[in-house]
Protein backbone atom coordinates (compact mmCIF):
# COMPACT_ATOMS: atom_id res chain seq x y z
CA UNK A 1 0.00 0.00 0.00
CA UNK A 2 0.90 3.81 -0.61
CA UNK A 3 3.08 5.61 2.42
CA UNK A 4 0.83 7.73 4.22
CA UNK A 5 1.39 11.04 3.65
CA UNK A 6 4.55 13.39 5.79
CA UNK A 7 1.95 15.06 8.09
CA UNK A 8 0.43 12.16 9.56
CA UNK A 9 3.34 11.93 11.84
CA UNK A 10 3.93 15.84 11.99
CA UNK A 11 3.43 18.17 14.93
CA UNK A 12 2.67 22.24 13.87
CA UNK A 13 3.66 25.27 15.99
CA UNK A 14 2.09 28.22 15.25
CA UNK A 15 3.89 31.74 15.22
CA UNK A 16 1.89 34.62 15.93
CA UNK A 17 4.44 36.73 15.04
CA UNK A 18 3.10 40.13 16.65
CA UNK A 19 3.49 38.36 20.48
CA UNK A 20 6.25 36.24 19.45
CA UNK A 21 9.78 38.09 19.56
CA UNK A 22 10.64 41.76 18.44
CA UNK A 23 13.99 42.63 16.78
CA UNK A 24 14.06 46.07 16.21
CA UNK A 25 12.54 47.70 19.73
CA UNK A 26 9.75 48.81 18.37
CA UNK A 27 7.74 46.59 20.99
CA UNK A 28 5.69 44.51 18.50
CA UNK A 29 6.88 40.91 17.30
CA UNK A 30 8.39 40.65 13.86
CA UNK A 31 10.41 37.72 11.55
CA UNK A 32 14.01 38.82 12.26
CA UNK A 33 12.65 38.19 15.78
CA UNK A 34 11.25 34.68 14.70
CA UNK A 35 14.82 34.19 12.91
CA UNK A 36 16.26 34.81 16.09
CA UNK A 37 14.42 32.05 18.23
CA UNK A 38 14.23 29.25 15.28
CA UNK A 39 16.73 27.34 18.00
CA UNK A 40 13.59 26.94 19.93
CA UNK A 41 11.43 25.59 17.89
CA UNK A 42 14.33 23.15 16.74
CA UNK A 43 14.79 22.01 20.53
CA UNK A 44 10.76 21.15 20.73
CA UNK A 45 11.20 19.18 17.89
CA UNK A 46 8.47 20.48 15.76
CA UNK A 47 8.01 19.47 11.98
CA UNK A 48 5.71 22.46 10.34
CA UNK A 49 5.62 26.65 11.89
CA UNK A 50 1.99 28.03 10.56
CA UNK A 51 2.88 31.78 10.76
CA UNK A 52 0.04 34.60 11.15
CA UNK A 53 -0.49 36.92 8.94
CA UNK A 54 2.51 39.17 7.95
CA UNK A 55 1.22 40.51 4.65
CA UNK A 56 1.01 44.15 3.87
CA UNK A 57 -2.40 45.14 6.39
CA UNK A 58 -3.86 48.38 8.32
CA UNK A 59 -3.86 45.70 11.46
CA UNK A 60 -7.75 46.61 12.05
CA UNK A 61 -7.21 42.67 13.10
CA UNK A 62 -3.85 42.28 13.56
CA UNK A 63 -3.20 41.14 9.99
CA UNK A 64 -6.32 39.29 8.83
CA UNK A 65 -7.10 42.49 7.06
CA UNK A 66 -4.65 42.24 4.14
CA UNK A 67 -4.11 44.96 1.43
CA UNK A 68 -1.62 43.27 -0.51
CA UNK A 69 -1.53 39.48 -0.70
CA UNK A 70 1.86 39.23 -2.22
CA UNK A 71 4.24 40.99 0.20
CA UNK A 72 5.70 41.41 3.72
CA UNK A 73 4.27 44.21 6.29
CA UNK A 74 7.42 46.42 6.96
CA UNK A 75 6.27 46.26 10.16
CA UNK A 76 7.23 42.73 10.13
CA UNK A 77 10.19 42.67 7.95
CA UNK A 78 11.03 42.11 4.79
CA UNK A 79 9.88 39.53 1.81
CA UNK A 80 13.86 38.89 1.90
CA UNK A 81 13.46 37.97 5.52
CA UNK A 82 10.30 36.09 4.67
CA UNK A 83 12.44 33.95 1.73
CA UNK A 84 15.42 33.79 4.71
CA UNK A 85 12.82 32.05 6.92
CA UNK A 86 12.02 29.50 4.47
CA UNK A 87 15.36 28.57 4.01
CA UNK A 88 16.36 28.41 7.66
CA UNK A 89 13.37 26.21 8.24
CA UNK A 90 14.13 24.42 5.40
CA UNK A 91 17.62 23.60 6.26
CA UNK A 92 16.48 22.77 9.88
CA UNK A 93 13.77 20.08 8.23
CA UNK A 94 11.07 21.97 8.89
CA UNK A 95 8.83 23.33 6.73
CA UNK A 96 6.70 27.05 6.88
CA UNK A 97 2.69 27.22 6.47
CA UNK A 98 1.23 30.54 5.57
CA UNK A 99 -2.26 32.08 6.16
CA UNK A 100 -4.55 32.15 3.94
CA UNK A 101 -6.58 35.06 4.55
CA UNK A 102 -9.01 34.49 1.16
CA UNK A 103 -13.01 35.33 2.75
CA UNK A 104 -12.37 39.11 3.01
CA UNK A 105 -9.62 41.19 2.22
CA UNK A 106 -9.04 44.81 3.75
CA UNK A 107 -11.33 47.77 2.62
CA UNK A 108 -7.42 49.32 1.92
CA UNK A 109 -6.79 46.30 -0.36
CA UNK A 110 -6.82 48.43 -4.39
CA UNK A 111 -9.48 45.76 -5.16
CA UNK A 112 -11.85 46.89 -2.84
CA UNK A 113 -10.53 50.55 -3.53
CA UNK A 114 -11.59 49.97 -7.33
CA UNK A 115 -14.47 47.98 -6.14
CA UNK A 116 -15.86 50.76 -4.01
CA UNK A 117 -15.10 53.62 -6.64
CA UNK A 118 -18.18 53.48 -8.52
CA UNK A 119 -21.40 50.71 -9.06
CA UNK A 120 -19.51 50.79 -12.87
CA UNK A 121 -16.34 49.94 -11.23
CA UNK A 122 -15.17 46.63 -13.28
CA UNK A 123 -14.45 44.75 -9.64
CA UNK A 124 -17.98 45.78 -8.42
CA UNK A 125 -18.59 42.63 -8.29
CA UNK A 126 -15.46 41.11 -6.56
CA UNK A 127 -17.74 42.29 -3.15
CA UNK A 128 -20.92 42.02 -2.45
CA UNK A 129 -22.70 44.74 -3.03
CA UNK A 130 -26.37 45.13 -2.16
CA UNK A 131 -29.28 48.36 -1.91
CA UNK A 132 -31.24 48.94 0.96
CA UNK A 133 -33.61 46.83 2.01
CA UNK A 134 -36.68 46.91 -0.31
CA UNK A 135 -39.02 50.49 1.37
CA UNK A 136 -35.98 51.48 3.58
CA UNK A 137 -33.92 54.33 3.12
CA UNK A 138 -30.17 53.72 2.88
CA UNK A 139 -28.88 53.88 6.92
CA UNK A 140 -32.14 53.69 8.25
CA UNK A 141 -32.01 51.40 11.40
CA UNK A 142 -32.89 48.20 10.17
CA UNK A 143 -32.36 49.22 6.31
CA UNK A 144 -29.19 46.51 5.59
CA UNK A 145 -29.71 43.97 2.89
CA UNK A 146 -30.12 41.36 5.48
CA UNK A 147 -30.55 41.20 9.45
CA UNK A 148 -27.06 39.22 9.56
CA UNK A 149 -24.83 39.67 12.75
CA UNK A 150 -21.29 40.35 12.66
CA UNK A 151 -18.54 37.76 14.26
CA UNK A 152 -17.63 41.34 15.55
CA UNK A 153 -20.57 42.44 17.09
CA UNK A 154 -23.37 45.33 15.06
CA UNK A 155 -24.04 43.93 11.52
CA UNK A 156 -22.26 42.41 8.77
CA UNK A 157 -23.51 45.38 6.57
CA UNK A 158 -21.28 48.84 6.07
CA UNK A 159 -23.11 51.64 4.76
CA UNK A 160 -21.36 53.67 1.53
CA UNK A 161 -22.21 56.75 1.27
CA UNK A 162 -21.51 57.81 -1.75
CA UNK A 163 -23.68 54.58 -3.78
CA UNK A 164 -26.00 54.37 -1.01
CA UNK A 165 -25.38 50.60 -1.28
CA UNK A 166 -23.69 48.15 1.33
CA UNK A 167 -21.02 45.77 1.46
CA UNK A 168 -20.75 43.02 3.49
CA UNK A 169 -18.14 41.51 5.82
CA UNK A 170 -18.78 38.65 8.53
CA UNK A 171 -16.02 40.39 10.41
CA UNK A 172 -14.69 43.77 10.89
CA UNK A 173 -16.91 46.46 9.15
CA UNK A 174 -12.70 46.70 7.94
CA UNK A 175 -12.69 43.16 6.28
CA UNK A 176 -15.28 43.33 3.38
CA UNK A 177 -15.83 39.54 2.18
CA UNK A 178 -15.03 38.91 -1.59
CA UNK A 179 -17.49 37.33 -3.83
CA UNK A 180 -16.48 34.25 -4.84
CA UNK A 181 -19.28 33.59 -7.01
CA UNK A 182 -17.10 35.70 -9.42
CA UNK A 183 -14.29 33.61 -11.29
CA UNK A 184 -12.11 36.51 -11.91
CA UNK A 185 -11.96 36.59 -7.75
CA UNK A 186 -11.23 33.16 -7.85
CA UNK A 187 -8.61 33.03 -10.54
CA UNK A 188 -6.93 36.08 -8.88
CA UNK A 189 -6.06 34.24 -5.61
CA UNK A 190 -5.05 31.16 -7.15
CA UNK A 191 -2.63 33.30 -9.17
CA UNK A 192 -1.42 34.35 -5.82
CA UNK A 193 -1.00 30.74 -4.25
CA UNK A 194 0.81 29.68 -6.98
CA UNK A 195 3.38 32.72 -6.80
CA UNK A 196 3.73 31.64 -2.68
CA UNK A 197 4.38 27.89 -3.58
CA UNK A 198 6.92 29.08 -6.64
CA UNK A 199 8.65 30.46 -3.52
CA UNK A 200 8.48 27.72 -1.53
CA UNK A 201 6.16 27.66 1.01
CA UNK A 202 4.70 24.28 2.15
CA UNK A 203 1.46 24.68 2.22
CA UNK A 204 -1.45 27.01 3.65
CA UNK A 205 -3.45 27.34 6.48
CA UNK A 206 -7.05 28.99 5.45
CA UNK A 207 -8.89 31.08 7.39
CA UNK A 208 -12.69 30.31 7.78
CA UNK A 209 -12.45 28.53 4.09
CA UNK A 210 -15.91 27.06 4.63
CA UNK A 211 -17.66 30.79 4.96
CA UNK A 212 -16.57 31.71 1.09
CA UNK A 213 -19.50 30.06 -0.42
CA UNK A 214 -22.74 31.94 0.36
CA UNK A 215 -26.27 30.98 -0.15
CA UNK A 216 -27.12 32.98 -2.97
CA UNK A 217 -30.69 32.70 -4.91
CA UNK A 218 -30.28 32.91 -8.29
CA UNK A 219 -31.37 36.82 -8.77
CA UNK A 220 -28.83 37.61 -6.03
CA UNK A 221 -31.17 37.11 -2.98
CA UNK A 222 -29.63 37.02 0.37
CA UNK A 223 -32.18 35.37 3.26
CA UNK A 224 -32.43 36.88 6.55
CA UNK A 225 -31.48 34.34 9.63
CA UNK A 226 -33.12 33.39 12.70
CA UNK A 227 -33.04 35.78 15.30
CA UNK A 228 -30.14 36.56 17.95
CA UNK A 229 -31.25 36.23 21.22
CA UNK A 230 -31.20 39.62 22.89
CA UNK A 231 -29.67 41.61 20.01
CA UNK A 232 -31.47 43.07 16.72
CA UNK A 233 -30.10 40.61 13.97
CA UNK A 234 -30.03 37.14 12.71
CA UNK A 235 -27.71 34.24 12.87
CA UNK A 236 -26.34 34.26 9.19
CA UNK A 237 -24.93 30.63 9.83
CA UNK A 238 -27.39 29.06 7.52
CA UNK A 239 -26.38 31.35 4.67
CA UNK A 240 -22.89 31.15 4.90
CA UNK A 241 -21.30 27.76 6.80
CA UNK A 242 -20.73 25.07 4.59
CA UNK A 243 -22.16 26.81 1.57
CA UNK A 244 -23.70 25.47 -1.99
CA UNK A 245 -20.59 25.70 -3.41
CA UNK A 246 -17.79 24.95 -0.86
CA UNK A 247 -16.81 21.90 -2.05
CA UNK A 248 -16.47 22.74 -5.35
CA UNK A 249 -14.56 25.82 -4.87
CA UNK A 250 -11.73 23.60 -2.35
CA UNK A 251 -11.56 21.11 -5.67
CA UNK A 252 -11.32 24.05 -8.37
CA UNK A 253 -8.49 25.39 -6.02
CA UNK A 254 -6.85 22.02 -5.70
CA UNK A 255 -7.31 21.32 -9.28
CA UNK A 256 -5.30 24.93 -10.05
CA UNK A 257 -2.78 25.21 -7.84
CA UNK A 258 -1.30 22.46 -6.25
CA UNK A 259 -0.32 20.81 -9.14
CA UNK A 260 3.41 18.90 -8.72
CA UNK A 261 4.03 20.61 -5.30
CA UNK A 262 0.80 18.28 -3.66
CA UNK A 263 2.64 15.64 -2.16
CA UNK A 264 4.97 17.97 -0.46
CA UNK A 265 2.27 20.36 1.04
CA UNK A 266 0.12 20.55 4.44
CA UNK A 267 -3.68 22.19 3.72
CA UNK A 268 -5.83 23.14 6.40
CA UNK A 269 -9.08 24.83 6.56
CA UNK A 270 -9.84 26.50 9.80
CA UNK A 271 -13.38 25.60 9.77
CA UNK A 272 -16.24 27.67 12.62
CA UNK A 273 -19.47 25.45 12.78
CA UNK A 274 -18.29 22.40 10.49
CA UNK A 275 -19.55 19.11 11.41
CA UNK A 276 -17.98 16.09 11.59
CA UNK A 277 -19.96 14.46 8.39
CA UNK A 278 -18.71 17.74 6.41
CA UNK A 279 -15.26 17.15 7.41
CA UNK A 280 -15.40 13.31 6.36
CA UNK A 281 -15.80 15.02 2.92
CA UNK A 282 -13.56 17.77 2.84
CA UNK A 283 -10.72 15.66 4.38
CA UNK A 284 -11.30 12.53 2.11
CA UNK A 285 -7.90 12.46 -0.24
CA UNK A 286 -10.00 10.78 -2.94
CA UNK A 287 -12.15 14.18 -3.06
CA UNK A 288 -8.76 16.31 -3.39
CA UNK A 289 -9.50 18.83 -1.31
CA UNK A 290 -7.91 19.63 1.89
CA UNK A 291 -5.83 17.74 4.42
CA UNK A 292 -7.44 18.16 7.43
CA UNK A 293 -9.80 20.94 9.38
CA UNK A 294 -9.52 22.98 12.65
CA UNK A 295 -13.50 22.07 13.75
CA UNK A 296 -14.27 23.94 16.16
CA UNK A 297 -17.00 21.76 19.19
CA UNK A 298 -14.64 21.06 21.94
CA UNK A 299 -14.16 25.20 22.05
CA UNK A 300 -17.85 25.63 22.22
CA UNK A 301 -18.95 23.63 24.88
CA UNK A 302 -17.82 26.23 27.88
CA UNK A 303 -20.42 28.86 26.75
CA UNK A 304 -24.41 29.31 25.63
CA UNK A 305 -24.66 30.78 22.61
CA UNK A 306 -22.32 33.05 22.26
CA UNK A 307 -18.62 32.99 23.75
CA UNK A 308 -19.04 35.68 26.14
CA UNK A 309 -21.96 33.90 27.85
CA UNK A 310 -19.37 31.34 30.02
CA UNK A 311 -20.73 28.35 31.85
CA UNK A 312 -18.74 25.25 33.36
CA UNK A 313 -16.93 22.43 30.95
CA UNK A 314 -18.45 18.95 31.86
CA UNK A 315 -15.98 16.49 31.29
CA UNK A 316 -18.13 14.18 29.34
CA UNK A 317 -19.23 16.51 26.83
CA UNK A 318 -15.76 16.92 26.04
CA UNK A 319 -15.13 13.21 25.92
CA UNK A 320 -17.86 12.71 23.75
CA UNK A 321 -16.98 15.25 21.39
CA UNK A 322 -13.74 14.20 20.87
CA UNK A 323 -14.69 10.84 20.45
CA UNK A 324 -16.94 11.34 17.94
CA UNK A 325 -14.52 13.37 15.69
CA UNK A 326 -12.06 10.56 16.87
CA UNK A 327 -14.77 7.63 15.55
CA UNK A 328 -15.88 10.02 12.59
CA UNK A 329 -12.70 10.46 10.52
CA UNK A 330 -11.18 7.03 11.39
CA UNK A 331 -11.64 5.19 8.16
CA UNK A 332 -11.60 8.32 6.04
CA UNK A 333 -10.25 11.74 6.74
CA UNK A 334 -7.77 12.99 9.63
CA UNK A 335 -8.22 14.97 12.59
CA UNK A 336 -6.12 18.10 13.33
CA UNK A 337 -6.07 18.48 17.13
CA UNK A 338 -5.51 21.74 19.19
CA UNK A 339 -6.55 23.28 22.54
CA UNK A 340 -5.90 26.89 21.69
CA UNK A 341 -4.27 29.47 18.83
CA UNK A 342 -4.61 32.82 19.07
CA UNK A 343 -8.50 33.57 18.80
CA UNK A 344 -9.30 30.84 22.45
CA UNK A 345 -8.21 31.37 25.73
CA UNK A 346 -5.01 29.90 26.99
CA UNK A 347 -5.58 25.84 27.50
CA UNK A 348 -3.84 25.63 31.00
CA UNK A 349 -6.47 28.35 32.17
CA UNK A 350 -8.82 27.10 30.13
CA UNK A 351 -9.19 23.14 30.67
CA UNK A 352 -6.24 22.88 33.15
CA UNK A 353 -6.05 24.48 36.44
CA UNK A 354 -3.41 27.40 36.52
CA UNK A 355 -3.28 27.88 39.88
CA UNK A 356 0.43 28.05 41.39
CA UNK A 357 -0.18 24.05 42.80
CA UNK A 358 -1.57 22.67 39.83
CA UNK A 359 -0.17 24.50 36.45
CA UNK A 360 2.75 22.78 35.80
CA UNK A 361 0.80 18.86 36.20
CA UNK A 362 -2.24 19.94 34.55
CA UNK A 363 -0.46 22.30 31.34
CA UNK A 364 1.43 18.85 31.15
CA UNK A 365 -1.24 16.45 31.49
CA UNK A 366 -2.99 18.77 28.84
CA UNK A 367 -0.22 18.22 26.49
CA UNK A 368 -0.04 14.57 26.63
CA UNK A 369 -3.72 14.28 25.66
CA UNK A 370 -3.22 16.71 23.18
CA UNK A 371 -0.48 14.91 21.72
CA UNK A 372 -1.96 11.31 21.93
CA UNK A 373 -5.07 11.44 20.10
CA UNK A 374 -4.88 10.31 16.77
CA UNK A 375 -4.39 13.43 14.01
CA UNK A 376 -1.85 15.76 13.89
CA UNK A 377 -1.26 18.11 17.40
CA UNK A 378 -0.92 21.92 16.77
CA UNK A 379 0.90 23.89 19.42
CA UNK A 380 0.02 27.46 20.21
CA UNK A 381 3.58 29.56 20.75
CA UNK A 382 3.76 29.41 24.59
CA UNK A 383 1.67 26.80 25.18
CA UNK A 384 4.85 24.75 25.25
CA UNK A 385 5.76 26.93 28.25
CA UNK A 386 2.68 26.84 30.09
CA UNK A 387 1.61 29.83 29.69
CA UNK A 388 -1.34 31.28 31.05
CA UNK A 389 -4.78 33.42 30.36
CA UNK A 390 -3.62 37.27 31.30
CA UNK A 391 -4.77 39.27 34.50
CA UNK A 392 -6.29 42.22 32.29
CA UNK A 393 -8.22 44.50 35.05
CA UNK A 394 -10.02 47.14 32.43
CA UNK A 395 -11.50 47.44 29.00
CA UNK A 396 -8.15 49.67 28.60
CA UNK A 397 -6.14 46.66 28.68
CA UNK A 398 -7.97 45.07 25.57
CA UNK A 399 -6.37 45.50 22.38
CA UNK A 400 -8.61 42.93 20.07
CA UNK A 401 -10.98 44.27 17.90
CA UNK A 402 -13.45 41.69 18.55
CA UNK A 403 -13.40 42.24 22.53
CA UNK A 404 -13.75 46.12 22.31
CA UNK A 405 -16.66 45.80 20.13
CA UNK A 406 -18.31 43.28 21.96
CA UNK A 407 -17.87 45.38 25.18
CA UNK A 408 -19.32 48.28 23.07
CA UNK A 409 -22.33 46.40 22.55
CA UNK A 410 -23.15 44.65 25.08
CA UNK A 411 -23.14 47.97 27.58
CA UNK A 412 -25.10 49.71 24.72
CA UNK A 413 -27.34 46.84 25.26
CA UNK A 414 -27.89 47.41 29.12
CA UNK A 415 -25.65 45.04 30.27
CA UNK A 416 -23.97 45.33 33.47
CA UNK A 417 -19.93 46.55 32.41
CA UNK A 418 -18.35 44.30 35.20
CA UNK A 419 -20.07 40.89 34.18
CA UNK A 420 -19.20 42.28 30.59
CA UNK A 421 -15.40 42.59 31.48
CA UNK A 422 -15.51 39.26 33.41
CA UNK A 423 -16.70 37.60 30.33
CA UNK A 424 -13.83 39.60 28.28
CA UNK A 425 -11.30 38.57 30.84
CA UNK A 426 -12.05 34.58 30.27
CA UNK A 427 -13.11 34.29 27.03
CA UNK A 428 -11.02 37.50 25.52
CA UNK A 429 -8.43 36.57 22.31
CA UNK A 430 -5.81 38.87 23.95
CA UNK A 431 -5.08 36.06 26.42
CA UNK A 432 -3.65 34.30 23.74
CA UNK A 433 -1.23 37.39 22.36
CA UNK A 434 0.71 38.60 25.13
CA UNK A 435 4.08 38.28 24.70
CA UNK A 436 6.14 34.85 24.33
CA UNK A 437 8.00 34.77 27.97
CA UNK A 438 11.71 33.69 26.54
CA UNK A 439 13.53 34.90 30.19
CA UNK A 440 12.75 36.73 33.69
CA UNK A 441 13.85 40.04 32.40
CA UNK A 442 11.70 42.89 31.94
CA UNK A 443 9.26 42.30 29.08
CA UNK A 444 10.24 38.90 29.15
CA UNK A 445 12.90 39.47 26.49
CA UNK A 446 10.40 40.12 24.41
CA UNK A 447 11.24 43.47 23.39
CA UNK A 448 13.87 46.50 24.40
CA UNK A 449 10.87 48.53 23.71
CA UNK A 450 7.46 49.19 24.85
CA UNK A 451 5.44 46.16 24.26
CA UNK A 452 2.42 46.68 22.22
CA UNK A 453 0.49 44.43 24.99
CA UNK A 454 1.89 44.10 28.59
CA UNK A 455 3.67 40.78 29.23
CA UNK A 456 2.23 38.76 31.38
CA UNK A 457 3.92 39.25 34.95
CA UNK A 458 4.34 35.82 35.89
CA UNK A 459 6.81 35.78 33.41
CA UNK A 460 9.31 36.36 36.31
CA UNK A 461 8.79 32.30 37.10
CA UNK A 462 7.22 31.02 33.79
CA UNK A 463 9.52 31.75 30.80
CA UNK A 464 11.81 29.41 28.44
CA UNK A 465 15.16 29.85 29.94
CA UNK A 466 13.53 28.24 33.42
CA UNK A 467 12.42 25.37 31.74
CA UNK A 468 14.87 24.64 28.73
CA UNK A 469 16.87 22.63 30.81
CA UNK A 470 14.42 21.39 33.27
CA UNK A 471 13.70 17.85 32.58
CA UNK A 472 10.57 18.18 34.27
CA UNK A 473 9.43 21.64 32.96
CA UNK A 474 6.22 21.99 30.22
CA UNK A 475 8.64 22.44 27.82
CA UNK A 476 10.31 19.04 28.48
CA UNK A 477 7.15 17.33 28.68
CA UNK A 478 6.16 18.55 25.39
CA UNK A 479 9.46 17.84 23.88
CA UNK A 480 9.14 14.11 24.94
CA UNK A 481 5.71 14.15 23.53
CA UNK A 482 6.94 15.66 20.01
CA UNK A 483 10.04 12.57 19.95
CA UNK A 484 6.97 9.93 20.95
CA UNK A 485 4.62 10.42 17.80
CA UNK A 486 8.19 10.93 15.59
CA UNK A 487 9.37 7.39 17.06
CA UNK A 488 6.30 5.45 17.65
CA UNK A 489 3.81 4.33 14.91
CA UNK A 490 1.30 3.71 17.46
CA UNK A 491 0.81 7.38 18.22
CA UNK A 492 0.52 8.53 14.84
CA UNK A 493 -1.48 5.38 13.29
CA UNK A 494 -2.91 3.48 16.01
CA UNK A 495 -7.07 3.13 16.13
CA UNK A 496 -8.51 4.89 18.63
CA UNK A 497 -11.17 3.55 21.67
CA UNK A 498 -12.48 5.73 24.38
CA UNK A 499 -12.61 4.11 27.63
CA UNK A 500 -14.74 4.77 30.64
CA UNK A 501 -16.93 7.58 28.62
CA UNK A 502 -19.58 8.81 31.33
CA UNK A 503 -16.67 9.51 34.07
CA UNK A 504 -16.49 12.87 35.05
CA UNK A 505 -12.86 13.11 35.70
CA UNK A 506 -11.01 10.84 33.95
CA UNK A 507 -10.07 10.69 30.36
CA UNK A 508 -8.81 7.19 29.25
CA UNK A 509 -8.24 5.78 25.82
CA UNK A 510 -6.64 3.24 23.99
CA UNK A 511 -4.30 3.64 20.98
CA UNK A 512 -3.88 0.12 18.56
CA UNK A 513 -1.77 -0.97 15.61
CA UNK A 514 -1.13 -4.83 14.42
CA UNK A 515 -1.45 -5.92 18.24
CA UNK A 516 0.99 -3.06 19.76
CA UNK A 517 -1.36 -1.15 22.76
CA UNK A 518 -0.70 1.82 24.11
CA UNK A 519 -3.10 2.94 27.14
CA UNK A 520 -3.01 6.63 28.26
CA UNK A 521 -5.10 7.48 31.29
CA UNK A 522 -5.32 11.53 32.36
CA UNK A 523 -6.72 12.74 35.54
CA UNK A 524 -8.02 16.73 34.26
CA UNK A 525 -8.97 17.27 37.99
CA UNK A 526 -7.85 18.00 41.36
CA UNK A 527 -8.65 14.80 43.34
CA UNK A 528 -7.02 10.82 43.29
CA UNK A 529 -8.41 8.37 41.57
CA UNK A 530 -8.42 4.45 42.29
CA UNK A 531 -7.12 3.59 39.11
CA UNK A 532 -6.71 0.23 39.90
CA UNK A 533 -10.72 -0.37 40.39
CA UNK A 534 -11.25 1.51 37.29
CA UNK A 535 -9.01 -0.11 35.22
CA UNK A 536 -7.09 -2.59 36.26
CA UNK A 537 -4.87 -3.47 33.14
CA UNK A 538 -3.26 0.19 33.82
CA UNK A 539 -1.90 -1.51 37.01
CA UNK A 540 0.58 -3.92 35.64
CA UNK A 541 2.10 -2.38 32.25
CA UNK A 542 4.98 -0.61 31.63
CA UNK A 543 5.24 3.40 31.75
CA UNK A 544 5.91 5.25 28.40
CA UNK A 545 5.84 7.99 29.57
CA UNK A 546 4.47 9.87 33.08
CA UNK A 547 4.10 13.41 33.89
CA UNK A 548 4.82 13.21 37.57
CA UNK A 549 7.50 11.00 39.17
CA UNK A 550 6.43 7.32 39.66
CA UNK A 551 4.61 6.18 42.21
CA UNK A 552 1.51 4.14 43.55
CA UNK A 553 0.58 2.16 39.72
CA UNK A 554 -3.07 2.17 41.13
CA UNK A 555 -3.69 5.24 42.10
CA UNK A 556 -3.53 8.36 39.65
CA UNK A 557 -2.71 11.55 41.54
CA UNK A 558 -4.25 15.15 40.64
CA UNK A 559 -3.75 15.78 36.69
CA UNK A 560 -1.69 12.79 36.16
CA UNK A 561 -1.28 11.27 32.86
CA UNK A 562 0.65 8.31 31.96
CA UNK A 563 0.96 6.41 28.71
CA UNK A 564 0.78 2.71 29.32
CA UNK A 565 2.19 -0.13 26.71
CA UNK A 566 -0.37 -3.22 27.73
O1 LIG B 1 -12.52 33.86 17.66
C1 LIG B 1 -13.59 33.49 17.32
C2 LIG B 1 -14.63 33.37 18.28
O2 LIG B 1 -15.34 34.55 18.40
C3 LIG B 1 -13.96 33.05 15.98
O3 LIG B 1 -15.21 33.43 15.58
C4 LIG B 1 -12.97 33.54 14.98
O4 LIG B 1 -13.24 34.82 14.61
C5 LIG B 1 -13.05 32.56 13.85
O5 LIG B 1 -12.46 31.43 14.35
C6 LIG B 1 -12.33 33.01 12.63
O6 LIG B 1 -10.98 33.24 12.92
C7 LIG B 1 -10.14 33.60 11.91
O7 LIG B 1 -10.67 34.64 11.09
C8 LIG B 1 -10.85 35.91 11.71
C9 LIG B 1 -9.65 36.36 12.52
O8 LIG B 1 -10.01 37.44 13.33
C10 LIG B 1 -9.11 35.26 13.39
O9 LIG B 1 -7.97 35.68 14.07
C11 LIG B 1 -8.84 34.09 12.48
O10 LIG B 1 -8.22 33.03 13.15
C12 LIG B 1 -11.11 36.88 10.60
O11 LIG B 1 -10.07 36.78 9.65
Amino acid sequence: SEQPPWWTRAVVYQVYPRSFQDSDGDGIGDLGGVLQRLDHLADLGVDVVWLSPVYPSPQADNGYDISDYQGVDPLFGTLEQLDELVAQLHARGMRLLMDLVVNHTSDAHPWFVESRSSPDSPKRDWYWWRPPRAGMAAGQPGAEPTNWHSFFSGPTWELDEASGEYYLHLFDRRQPDLNWENPEVRQAVYAMMRWWLDRGVDGFRMDVINLISKDVGPDGELHDGPPVPGLPYGDASSSVVCGPRIHEFLQEMHREVYGASRDRLLLVGEMPGVTVEEARLFTDPARGEVDMVFQFEHVQLDYEGSKFSPRPLRMADLKASFGRWQAGLADVGWNSLYWDNHDQPRAVSRFGDDSPRSRRDSATCLATLLHLHRGTPYVYQGEELGMANAPFTSIDDFRDVESLNHFAQAVAHGEDPRAVLAALRRMGRDNARTPVQWDSSAHAGFTTGTPWIPVNPDHAEWNAAAQREDPASVFAHHRRLVALRHDDPVVAFGDFTMLLPGHEELYAFTRSLDGDTLLVVCNLGGREHPLGELLPEAVGAGLVLGNLPEADPAVLRPWEARVLRT
